[in-house]
């Protein structure tokens, strides 16, 4: 029987509550200087000196020196990564930046660009005492033209905000992602992030048309262009779309924004094997075409640990159960939407997809959403995974680019080696892995792996790493589908990146920074 009604009564409010910034205490252990044995690069030390010219810049309101106030700016969303800045820049336009980076760079002073600070591999961080430039207070929408759908921007705009903004004009923000509501649209584009809906607005390096940029000594690269098509010369905006801080700080961006479509619909439903996970994604692809916007996978066990967190009624759920008693027992789930311009052509289109796939049997059991309510409903057991994989303490995060057909070999390979190695389990808290489970844009061939602990610990990940880039590299995948390089992969550039490639992103660095101010100790 296929239901028509959603049951979950959660709410998505969940995230925007996790990422209040965090108040606990770092200790020296788990500094990431210490936890990696990083040396120190041959930067200058903040002077009073510094602190006067940065006075001279910026009003004392945009300066933070106390060290309470530090502690989130110098620790991750997964507080994995701890930093010991002692102080960050709030500028409020280009021309400020551009003044402290000139002065930065004459002085040999180390600076990591801030936004959100939702990056999920230790890039928005400091490691040793760098200046932390957040972009908190550039945050003005600079202008929409309702005939090209081209929105200008400062990067300093929560996505979120960006979003609410089109959707009174009736367009959308061609990306959408869990952290929407704290990422900020600079930090999305300098991470080149993917989303859910990549599968059908495609990447930022197709709907940034351009960029405001500060490069390290201080020049201001205007590039805020209007045009789908421009062959003069090097498209220059394409080197800063996904070099997370390394090459310069992200101060505008023009970007393309679609009509917001009409119609949406959403299906949540349960299938045998991962098999029929790719069965279901190609009917979607074909009977679907136009209109499927999104295609996401979910293990069983990912399930579990967002029901887990969330503590409310899986939308599979047909008895009377709350939490992980909740959660039914099919090994996958997928999540379907469609965004089109007429509700009964896609309504129809979509029922028929569906008629297909639980009379073939590749579907075993699903609910449709009917409402704007249903629809955050379904999405937030997708998008609270990533939060409520680390309910236990902490989590080992890779989001790899993988053929179909291995994908998800990888989080089995994983499970295994976790077990053989006697480091997991969800019952005995001795162990320090509770649990790895998989799920992700399977319409984009990108997995999320993610290894929930009970502590950070070093056995774990050496038992992680090299091994899963090894995988990855095996079956010809990239180890970073959308989270970037930031300091986790750093080291492990060359399991996706040629000799060549490498010394061609060096020399660039080398040009542009060659004191090396901008974001040390990342990405190469
Ligand atoms: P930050 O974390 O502050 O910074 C990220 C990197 O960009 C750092 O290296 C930083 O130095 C640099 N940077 C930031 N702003 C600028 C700037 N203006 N100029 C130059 N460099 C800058 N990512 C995805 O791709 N897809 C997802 O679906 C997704 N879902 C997520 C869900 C959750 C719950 C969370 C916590 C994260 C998710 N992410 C996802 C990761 C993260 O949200 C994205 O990488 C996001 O784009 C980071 O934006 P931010 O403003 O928080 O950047
Ligand atoms: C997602 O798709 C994000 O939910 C986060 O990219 C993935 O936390 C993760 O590993
Ligand atoms: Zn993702």
């Amino acid at each position: 029987m296929f239901r028509l009604a959603v049951r979950s009564k959660s709410s998505n409010n969940y995230l925007k509550s996790s990422l209040i910034r965090y108040s606990s205490s770092s200790s020296a252990s788990k500094l990431t200087a210490d936890k990696y044995n990083v040396k120190r690069g041959n930067y200058s030390t903040i002077n009073d000196d510094d602190l006067k010219e940065f006075n001279s810049i910026l009003s004392s309101n945009q300066i933070i020196t106390d060290s309470n106030d530090l502690i989130g700016f110098n620790q991750d969303w997964m507080k994995k990564y701890i930093g010991q800045s002692k102080l960050v820049l709030k500028p409020k336009t280009t021309d400020q930046i551009s003044k402290i980076l000139s002065y930065c760079n004459k002085r040999k002073l180390a600076i990591v660009p801030q936004g959100g600070n939702t990056g999920l591999v230790g890039g928005s961080v400091p490691v040793f005492d760098e200046i932390i430039i957040s972009l908190s207070n550039l945050n003005k929408i600079r202008s929409f033209d309702e005939m090209s759908g081209i929105l200008k921007l400062d990067s300093g705009v929560i996505l979120e905000n960006a979003d609410n903004f089109l959707s009174e004009k009736g367009n959308i923000f061609p990306l959408d992602l869990g952290a929407k509501g704290s990422c900020f649209v600079g930090g999305n584009v300098a991470t080149n992030a993917g989303g859910l809906r990549l599968l059908k607005y495609g990447s930022l390096h197709g709907s940034v048309l351009g960029l405001e940029v500060v490069l390290p000594d201080g020049t201001i690269l205007d590039s805020m262009h209007s045009l789908r098509k421009d062959n003069t010369g090097y498209d220059l905006k394409q080197l800063f779309i996904g070099s997370e801080g390394s090459l310069g700080i992200i101060t505008g961006v023009s970007i393309l924004c679609p009509a917001r479509p009409k119609s949406v619909n959403i299906a949540f439903l349960g299938l045998n094997s991962y098999e029929s996970v790719k069965k279901c994604f190609q009917t979607a692809r074909s009977d679907l075409s136009e209109i499927l916007s999104a295609f996401e996978f979910m293990d069983h066990d990912s399930q579990l640990l967002a029901a887990k967190n969330l503590n409310s009624i899986h939308p599979l759920c047909q008895e009377d159960k709350i939490g992980i008693d909740s959660v039914p027992n099919y090994p996958f789930y997928v999540l379907i939407e469609t965004s089109g311009s007429t509700k009964e052509h896609d309504d129809e289109k979509l029922e028929k997809f569906l008629e297909k796939v639980m009379e073939n049997e590749t579907v075993i059991d699903g609910t449709v959403s009917q409402d704007e309510a249903q629809l955050k409903t379904l999405w937030t057991w997708r998008e609270s995974i990533a939060e409520a994989s680390q309910q236990f303490g902490g989590v080992y995060k890779y989001d790899v680019s993988l053929p179909l057909d291995s994908m998800y070999s990888l989080v089995e390979a994983v499970q295994k080696r976790l077990n053989d190695l006697n480091l997991s389990s969800t019952t005995d808290n001795s162990k320090p892995v509770y649990e790895a489970v998989g799920y992700g844009h399977i319409g984009d061939g990108n997995l999320h792996l993610n290894v929930a602990v009970r502590e950070y610990s070093k056995d774990v990940e050496k038992a992680l790493e090299p091994f899963v880039y090894e995988f990855v590299a095996k079956h010809h995948g990239s180890i970073s589908a959308e989270h970037g390089l930031g300091f986790q992969k750093k080291n492990y550039i060359s399991y996706s990146k040629s000799e060549v490639e490498i010394k061609m992103i060096k020399d660039l660095k080398d040009h542009y920074d060659p004191n090396h101010i901008l974001n040390p100790y990342k990405y190469i």
